[in-house]
């Protein structure tokens, strides 16, 4: 048997997420097409016969504007620390910046291997491919170079086969059927916070945050009564998420509500609530309350 834990970085957006995801089978990380989607770390567990593999997807690394932004890019420069391997993923579509730039000094700073994946091939025409990969080979020493596409799932499974070679004989971590290791609250409000990035658009993505207030069991859990808190950062952004009459928040509350339900096997009642909290983006006591605490980590 083997085991080993493996970090997923890259910039926001490469799609780290959804490859957690598919690797995984299973939805354990929220997606959107807004950068900055994910904000803590999360830990996806594969587990077959011959090997358990624990990933850590990481909030992309950017130049951060808030204190928010600052603990998101601590989490993803933490992770690299400790695994056995990293999968720096890397939009394929998009230009090299100086963001990339970022990435490779800090991988020069570790001694771990790094396989290069090369993201959304689905997207761009093959000379276009071979040219990123000879850009890349030349900036860093990558142990492999994969170019895959996550959403179409290409290349996914070879990824996972080399990836046994990275890690050592040893003992799961885990118990065979865990999969993430996110409470339950954690999971509910990612969804809530999903199907509002989904509807938003510029600032507003950014300047939520979902804290889950109650969850009440009833008819022994056949029904769940779940009160929820939007947390924005000014009066404007709540008038936004509520909608005209209401409609766009009971249109977030309806989507949650239905995943939620296959996920949980339960009726839901969910009570969504938009509060301001303002400028809590910048606020450490109140990052805390939402579950971005440094100290976690
Ligand atoms: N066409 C295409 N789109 C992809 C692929 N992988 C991811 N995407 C899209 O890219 C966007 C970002 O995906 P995420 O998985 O949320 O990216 P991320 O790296 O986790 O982003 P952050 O959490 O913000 O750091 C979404 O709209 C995905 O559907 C791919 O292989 N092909
Ligand atoms: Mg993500």
């Amino acid at each position: 048997m083997k085991s080993g834990f493996i970090a997923l970085i890259g910039r926001p957006n490469a799609g780290k997420s959804t490859l957690l995801n598919q690797i995984l089978e299973k939805k354990v990380a929220i997606i959107s097409d807004k950068p900055q989607t994910t904000r803590n770390r999360i830990t996806g567990i594969y587990t077959r016969e011959d090997m358990q593999i624990v990933y850590l997807d990481t909030p992309g690394i950017h130049k951060p504007k808030h204190k928010l932004g600052e603990y998101m890019v601590d989490v993803a420069e933490k992770t690299l620390r400790d695994v056995d391997l990293v999968y720096y993923l890397v939009d394929a579509t998009a230009d090299v910046k100086g963001g990339e730039q970022y990435i490779v000094e800090r991988l020069n700073q570790i001694t771990t291997p790094v396989f290069l994946v090369l993201n959304k091939i689905d997207l761009i025409p093959k000379e276009d491919l071979l040219r990123k990969i000879d850009y890349w080979q030349n900036q860093y020493k990558f142990a492999e170079i994969f170019p895959v596409s996550a959403l179409k799932r290409e290349n996914v499974n070879e990824l996972i086969e080399r990836t046994k070679n990275y890690i050592e004989e040893g003992p799961f971590f885990y118990p065979e059927d865990t999969v993430s290791d996110q409470p339950e609250k954690v999971v509910i409000s990612e969804i809530i916070r999903e199907k509002i990035l989904k509807k938003t658009k510029e600032e507003i993505p950014h300047s939520v945050a979902v804290v889950i207030e109650k969850i009440e069991e009833k008819k022994n859990g056949e029904v769940l009564n779940i009160m929820a808190s939007i947390f924005v950062e000014r009066q404007s952004q709540k008038k936004i998420i509520i909608g005209k009459q209401g409609q766009l928040l009971r249109q977030v509350g309806k989507e949650a509500r239905e995943e939620l339900e296959l996920l949980l096997g339960a009726r839901i009642f969910l009570d969504l609530w938009v509060k301001v909290k303002e400028d809590w983006r910048n606020k450490n006591s109140t990052l805390s309350n939402f579950g971005y605490d440094s100290r976690d980590y």
